[in-house]
């Protein structure tokens, strides 16, 4: 193996998409090596936590854990502050939407409908709502969260908050942020930035 490697679901979001796409901005040529859901359950006990994404660099362990793998091709190729305290209040995003992740995977597993329709109705009235309050108190006027420079925190915010906006999750109000003009704003100026969008032209191929 020479190339990197990034094993995620063959699925264009989410935690793998965020990795895919720091490795693209990265300029980094990869293996973007993409796992069915039948082939999982045998794969799952070789992945460092059991789980994806991870990435794998030639003689070394494989690497788990979004944030880890973010913040390792952050730091190496410019994508991740090299101030030690900016650092850390981008990773303290990147953990709050693994915050948000968590709380909301269990709701979106419910399949009772009246009761699904309940919980995610709920979810955006009050943990989506405040969620994005709190972020958007942690944005200045620039268009990305560091400045004028997209970093893998924004890519992070990003694929988060087009999943919820999408009008893909049942239930859920495609305008939960509209409260939240900076985070609305950051995650337009990710999807218009150039690397990002070749990127997701290649993807959708
Ligand atoms: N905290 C981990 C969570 C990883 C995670 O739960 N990944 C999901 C896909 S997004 C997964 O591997 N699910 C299959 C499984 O857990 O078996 C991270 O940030 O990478």
């Amino acid at each position: 193996m020479t190339k990197p490697r990034l094993v995620y679901f063959d699925f264009a979001g989410s935690r793998g998409e965020e990795c895919r796409i720091a490795l693209h901005l990265a300029g980094v040529d990869f293996d973007d090596v993409r796992v069915a859901r039948a082939d999982w359950p045998a794969q799952k006990s070789q992945s460092p936590f059991g789980s994806m994404p991870f990435l794998e660099l030639a003689g070394q362990s494989p690497l788990g854990e979004s944030n880890a793998i973010l913040v390792y091709i952050g730091r190496q190729y410019g994508l991740h502050p090299k101030d030690d305290l900016q650092a850390a209040y981008h990773e303290a995003l990147m953990s709050y939407c693994e915050e948000l992740r968590h709380h909301v995977s269990p709701v979106l597993r419910i399949t009772d409908e009246p009761q699904k329709r309940n919980a995610r109705e709920e979810l955006a009235r009050n943990y989506l709502s405040v969620w994005g309050s709190n972020v958007e108190r942690q944005l200045g006027d620039h268009p990305f969260v560091g400045g004028d420079k997209v970093h893998v925190v924004d890519i992070k915010l990003y694929l988060v908050v087009r999943w919820l906006i999408s009008g893909t999750v049942d239930h859920l109000p495609t305008t939960v942020f509209d409260h939240c003009p900076k985070l609305k704003r950051l995650c337009q100026q990710v999807d218009e930035h150039a690397g990002v969008k070749t990127w997701l032209e290649r993807s959708a191929r």
